[in-house]
């Protein structure tokens, strides 16, 4: 590894703590072309800044990003603020010769998905939309069975991403749930992860017919104690409007014919980060659930009758028999929501080194949301969207 490449990080609560965790550990145990050297991480903050430098690893702070993007001792940009900011610092980024990783929903809107493709596609440089559960290794699996045409034809992708950390009216209105900073609420935040591994998966999307619901539609303001991450703290006396989704469900149509259902909520109990996915062929199946995120199900038709059932796969097999996995542990020790980062980190500077497309890519993003802002037209105006 003769190269080492410094990382500007900007914004530090739960995807910064994530993605910190993986540029540290992914030379450690991925096969990599260069180092990675935890250069500056940026925030707001200065005293909570501080904290997360030490204890995330980082050798320098600064509060402006601006700086961060211009100095030429940095490399590669990492986006991990409020989805209002990202088209902001990765064009500035872009611009400056950095290379960008940016948290998803890649932008708020489609024309700043452009902005940011045209501006990374100008300036030759490598981009990518952290997407991490395309590196689950059940999921890279399972586009592997699908490529090798263990499905056959594809008649179904359905897909539920399920959480429940709003469902108490109680809830303060953080910045997750306020449009001017999040864009959407379930929709942007997690139904943009079953949208990537649709098309990942399956392909892009035709035509969609959507609904969107927001549940709770006046919440108590957040007072100062709020955790900054957003996805917890207290409500004052006062109350404010709820401006984004608390679920979005669509149907729809592939390119290639198969037909999909997809469903993001915040209101269902008890599923705390609960993702479900089936994909149905003229030859199989194939069944995964994140809470069991080591297995992959799989029913093959062209087994007998009398052994027919779904196989369950505990995708763990090193030796480049399951994706990602040999680089860790002996087979049945199994992997975690923090592997899917670092994977993904690992396949990102690689790509920086080799100055080669890696997906998803920008323009992905910029795919995905077309996708999102189509379902909000359907159910604005209740009609059937063209992709
Ligand atoms: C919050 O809903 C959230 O942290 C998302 O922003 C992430 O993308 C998802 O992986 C887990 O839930």
């Amino acid at each position: 590894m003769s190269k080492t490449l410094k990382v500007g990080m900007i914004g530090y609560r739960f995807m910064g703590k994530a993605h910190s965790n993986a540029w540290r550990q992914a030379p450690r145990f991925m096969p990599m072309d260069a180092g990675v050297e935890l250069h500056t991480i940026c925030g707001r903050n200065p005293d909570a800044l501080a904290e997360a430098a030490t204890s995330l690893g980082w050798k320098n702070t600064s509060t402006d990003w601006r700086a961060v993007v211009e100095n030429p001792e940095i490399d590669i940009i990492d986006i991990n603020t409020p989805n209002d900011s990202h088209a902001e610092i990765a064009i500035a980024a872009a611009n400056a010769g950095k290379h960008v990783l940016c948290e998803k929903p890649l932008a708020m809107t489609v024309e700043q998905c452009q902005e940011m493709v045209e501006a990374a596609n100008r300036n030759r440089i490598v981009h990518m939309v952290c997407h991490n559960y395309r590196r689950i290794p059940a999921i890279a699996q399972a586009k592997k069975m699908i490529e090798e045409g263990l499905l056959g034809n594809i008649y179904h992708y359905y897909a539920r991403y399920a959480q429940d950390w709003i469902v108490d009216p109680e809830f303060p209105l953080v910045w997750r749930l306020t449009k001017g900073v999040s864009g959407s609420g379930a929709h942007g935040d997690i139904c943009a992860h079953i949208i990537d591994l649709a098309r990942y998966l399956v392909g892009e999307f035709d035509e969609i017919c959507g609904m969107m619901n927001t549940f709770i539609k006046q919440r108590p303001l957040e007072d100062s104690s709020g955790k900054a991450d957003g996805l917890g703290g207290k409500g004052g006396r006062e109350m404010g409007e709820v401006t984004v989704d608390d679920m979005s469900s669509f149907i729809g149509k592939f390119k290639n014919g198969a037909a999909c259902n997809l469903e993001a909520t915040r209101f269902a109990l008890g599923r705390k980060n609960h993702i479900t996915i089936e994909i149905n062929g003229s030859k199989g199946s194939l069944s995964f659930d994140f809470e069991d995120m080591n297995r992959l199900k799989f029913f093959n038709n062209e087994e007998p009758d009398d052994r027919q059932g779904f196989t369950d796969i505990l995708v763990t097999q090193p030796g480049g028999a399951h994706p990602y996995v040999g680089n860790w542990w002996p087979p049945g020790h199994i992997l975690g929501y923090e592997h899917t980062f670092v994977h993904t980190i690992a396949d990102f500077v690689n790509a920086c080194i080799a100055g080669t497309p890696v997906q998803p890519t920008f323009e992905d993003g910029l795919n995905n949301q077309k996708v999102l802002e189509a379902v909000e037209k359907s159910a604005a105006s209740r009609q059937w969207v063209k992709i």
